[in-house]
């Protein structure tokens, strides 16, 4: 059976959705960030990177979000998560949650774990200012220029539409208000009412 190494609030949410969209079964194992345990020895034998996600596979650990939802998808492809057929289509998905991974992401992380950038304080407090900023202008240029609607890639739910709920579910705690918002934020209410979502909702 597939696990995977989650905590509550982090972007280990997009890999569970995906999961649970796909019918998949899974167990999973929380960590407690507010303990380090994603630091423990334990958990660094499974994930040496000491984050989450990780998804234990029967044939090793998958890391990294967009490998994740990519290897859900095609796991279970009667779920339909991802335009498997469609090498253009495919790629511009790729493309999508590559961007969430490698700059909306990484502009949130700035905001708790400066640490990982520089050393002082003063440097924690700059980089943590610029958050609200950076992230409202990725949230601009997907709602105005990735977005195709209904969902992220257009008719078909794909994978990207949890990687792109669970950023919108930073927002408020980055101090950007959704609703600047309107299609990002209607795509929030939808994916909150989704069965598979309500599920991980009730369990976080
Ligand atoms: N590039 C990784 C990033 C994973 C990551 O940074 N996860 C965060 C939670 S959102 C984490 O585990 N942080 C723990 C730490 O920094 O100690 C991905 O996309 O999955």
């Amino acid at each position: 059976m597939l696990k995977l190494f989650y905590a509550p609030g982090t972007c280990a949410l997009a890999s569970r959705i995906a999961l649970e969209e796909a019918g998949a079964d899974y167990e999973i194992a929380r960590l407690n960030f507010a303990e380090s345990e994603q630091r423990s020895a334990e958990f660094l034998r499974i994930n040496p990177k000491g984050r989450v996600p990780a998804l234990v596979t029967d044939r090793g650990v998958l890391t990294e979000t967009p490998a994740i939802l990519i290897y859900v998808a095609q796991a279970f492809p009667a779920a339909n998560l991802a335009m498997l057929d469609d090498a253009y289509e495919f790629a511009r998905l790729q493309a999508f949650n590559a961007y969430i991974a490698s700059t909306v992401h990484v502009n949130h992380a700035h905001g708790r774990r400066g640490a990982r950038w520089a050393n002082q304080q003063s440097s924690f407090d700059d980089m943590k200012s610029k958050v609200a900023e950076t992230m409202a202008a990725s949230m601009r240029m997907i709602e105005l220029d990735f977005f195709e609607g209904p969902w992220v890639m257009g008719e078909q739910y794909t994978v990207a539409d949890g990687y792109l709920y669970t950023m919108s579910s930073w927002l408020a705690g980055d101090g950007v208000d959704i609703n600047e918002f309107p299609i990002l934020k209607d795509h929030f209410e939808r994916m909150s009412a989704r069965p598979a979502v309500q599920r991980v909702l009730a369990d976080i």
